[in-house]
């Protein structure tokens, strides 16, 4: 639950001010360990870019994940994360608003 209140958060400062970021340019891996895990989401019910930065920011909030990207455009989110610190379930509840859902998993 503290996920959703930190998206939920996010989008009260957030707002709907609308100022598109041009991200990151791709998922940074920062660690090769090979410890880490992989999953790409389908997100749904964005309905501007600045939702997907919301979503991604909020992602990135949630412990043991790595890093994340979420755009608009492809409807999909991708989140690097540590699966010995945070699971699928609580990546995918920190964007229940949303209904995501995991549609490819792996490794780094
Ligand atoms: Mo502004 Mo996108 O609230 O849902 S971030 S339209």
């Amino acid at each position: 639950m503290k996920t959703w209140i930190s998206l939920l958060a996010l989008f009260i400062v957030t707002g709907c001010v609308g100022q598109p970021s041009p991200g990151e340019g791709g998922v940074e891996k920062t660690h090769e360990s090979g410890d880490l895990a992989f999953i790409e989401l389908k997100i749904q019910g964005m309905t501007c870019p600045s939702c997907a930065t919301g979503i991604e920011f909020a992602l990135k909030q949630i412990n043991g994940v790595v890093d994340a990207e979420v755009t608009y455009e492809e409807g999909r989110g991708k989140v690097i994360y540590d699966p010995s610190a945070v699971g699928e379930e609580e990546i995918i509840e920190g964007v229940k608003p949303f209904k995501a859902e995991v549609v490819a998993r792996g490794k780094t």
